[in-house]
């Protein structure tokens, strides 16, 4: 079995101590830190995502992935990070208000970091208010990012959205959106900029933005 297969199926079994482990064991073997990030961390949640849905496995064992999976993103980050102290821009990101999911958005901000950009990172479960507040005191924020993945929470995006524009701030930045719920004509509709399906189109879509 390759160290990636052994690594993502440590991820699904939450073997958190393996799982760091075998990433430091990947990076020494100079397999390419995004390889290890997509095929060993990333992949195994999509397939436990799509057991999930089928009512295979419940959220405790998500749970226990999710965790050794971030555990080997940890271990992973200093090797994704690139060391450009040049700034392409400065993002604030946010999971939206009722959603913890904050994997995606967490690894959205890793790759904007190792892209250059300097991100705020508000966190999950973040009211509307509290993202205009942030916004509001920092005049150098040129990016919002903000996450979903239900179908229940892809609307405070909207709320979001309607309170920068009452507060008149909504054309002081580009808004991108992501998450498995929403798309780019949910991102037309409620007037943010940009929807991407992954992180790395991410970073492509936030460099168009701004140039
Ligand atoms: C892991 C997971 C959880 C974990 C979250 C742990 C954590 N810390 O994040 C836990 C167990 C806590 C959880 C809880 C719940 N979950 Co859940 N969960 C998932 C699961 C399996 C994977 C999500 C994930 O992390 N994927 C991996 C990451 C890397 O992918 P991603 O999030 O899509 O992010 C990428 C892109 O979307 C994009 N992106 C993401 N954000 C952003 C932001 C920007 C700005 C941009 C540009 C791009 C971008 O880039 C990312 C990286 O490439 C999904 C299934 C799925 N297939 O999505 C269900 C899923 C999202 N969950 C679901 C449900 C129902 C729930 C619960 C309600 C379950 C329950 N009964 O309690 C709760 C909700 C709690 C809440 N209020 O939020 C449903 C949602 C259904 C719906 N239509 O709304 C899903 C789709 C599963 C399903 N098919 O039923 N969940």
């Amino acid at each position: 079995m390759s160290k990636l297969n052994e690594l993502a199926d440590l991820v699904t079994e939450g073997e958190n101590e393996e799982v760091e482990e075998l990433v430091k064991a990947c990076i020494e073997d100079g397999i390419d830190p995004l390889e290890i990030l997509n095929v060993g961390l990333v992949e195994p949640i999509n397939v436990l995502g799509e057991q999930f849905r089928l009512g295979e496995i419940y959220v405790p064992e998500l749970l226990i992935a999710a965790e050794a999976m971030k555990d080997g993103v940890e271990v992973l980050k200093p090797h994704l990070l690139s060391g450009d102290i040049k700034k392409a821009g400065k993002m604030l990101i946010a999971t939206i208000k009722g959603d913890v999911h904050d994997i995606g958005k967490n690894l959205v901000a890793m790759l904007m970091e190792s892209a250059g950009f300097e991100v705020v990172d508000l966190g999950m479960d973040v009211d509307p208010d509290d993202i205009v507040e942030a916004i509001e005191e920092d005049e150098d924020i040129q990016i919002l990012g903000m996450s979903a993945m239900l179908t229940t929470t892809m609307y405070a995006m909207q709320d979001t959205i309607e309170a920068l524009e009452e507060e008149g701030l909504r054309d002081r930045l580009k808004i991108m959106i992501g998450g498995a719920p929403v798309n780019q004509t949910f991102a037309d509709k409620i007037g943010a900029d940009v929807y991407t399906a992954d992180a790395a189109s991410a970073v492509e879509a936030a460099k168009a933005l701004l140039s």
